[in-house]
């Protein structure tokens, strides 16, 4: 155990670890899967070889290992933006060279076109924002209860070679293939326009809202926004983002995703997203230093 943590703007113990995902220079690779819940990161695990595990009493699982003979990290990174924001920053942290950040989540969709299992691609995602102030006074344009935020594009080469290698290598699960606009709420409920009597959530236009101002949208979660914003703002450009998530609630008639069938997600998407990250070209990549795992 370590002795303690010093420096209040981003704390480190000793060994270098960092506060929250407990890891430490050589424990993550250049190319990561983010996946919300500890289960689906170590069910996909299973498919590195020399793996190193490091779980920090947060929840945050961090696997890194070799994939096909290439360095690659899996992550439990949670839920919703704060737990993203530190996934993407104590990982930057400990690390060189470019990052390139997959998210493999689920999400809900709202368009009644789209169905459980279809795999929602956001070539770009806005935040669906709760505004704590409209709640103080009564507002007379219903959307000042929420901010939905201006999109920010995915990594336009990453998006590409993401798609580009899935359309070549697994035909079969491309028509499920649904792009488009990712919102992030920062709620599972108010913001994605759940009802909820026990509180006052002015949040009933909500769906109606997202189909007309934005029509192009495909999932309804809690991360891929902040994840490309993030990446966005990065130095340098750094950081790189993808996002996308298996549809598990059809939010226009409010069907919700069986146990068993998001078990057989898990992999039925999981494998072909791995093939896809392992085959990220980085530039200069042999002259980079590697995790120290494997
Ligand atoms: N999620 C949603 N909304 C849905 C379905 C899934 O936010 O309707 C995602 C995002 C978050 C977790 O990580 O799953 C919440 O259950």
């Amino acid at each position: 155990m370590s002795g303690g943590f010093h420096n209040a703007d981003f704390p480190m113990d000793d060994q270098g670890r960092t506060y929250h995902l407990m890891v430490k220079r050589g424990d993550v690779a250049n190319r990561i899967l983010t996946v919300g819940d500890t289960h689906r990161a170590t069910a996909l695990a299973k498919y590195l070889e020399n793996v190193h595990k490091v779980e920090a009493s947060r929840h945050f699982i961090t696997y890194t290992g070799h994939y096909h003979g290439t360095p690659l990290t899996i992550v439990a990174s949670l839920m919703g933006y704060p737990n993203t924001d530190f996934v993407v920053r104590e990982f930057r942290a400990v690390t060189d060279g470019p990052l390139y950040f997959i998210r493999f989540g689920t999400c809900g969709t709202p368009d009644p076109n789209l169905r459980i299992g279809d795999l929602a691609v956001g070539r770009d995602a806005a935040g669906i924002i709760r505004n704590p102030d409209a709640f103080r006074a009564p507002q007379a344009d219903p959307r000042a209860y929420y901010h939905i935020t201006l999109p920010v594009p995915a990594d336009q080469t990453l998006y590409n070679h993401m798609l580009a290698h899935l359309r070549a290598n697994h035909p079969d699960v491309v028509p499920r293939i649904r792009e488009g606009t990712a919102l992030s709420g920062c709620s599972f409920f108010s913001s994605q326009g759940r009802p909820d009597s026990h509180f006052t959530d002015h949040n009933e236009s909500m769906l109606t809202r997202i189909t007309t101002e934005m029509p192009h949208t495909v999932s309804i979660e809690m991360e891929t926004f902040h994840l490309y914003d993030l990446a966005d703002v990065s130095v340098g450009h750094s950081v790189h983002a993808f996002g996308c998530a298996m549809i598990i609630a059809e939010r226009s008639n409010k069907n919700f995703v069986t146990p068993a069938e998001k078990e057989r997600l898990v992999t039925a998407w999981g494998i072909p997203l791995l093939d896809a990250i392992a085959a990220i070209p980085i530039p200069h990549e042999e002259e980079m230093h590697g995790p120290e795992c494997c």
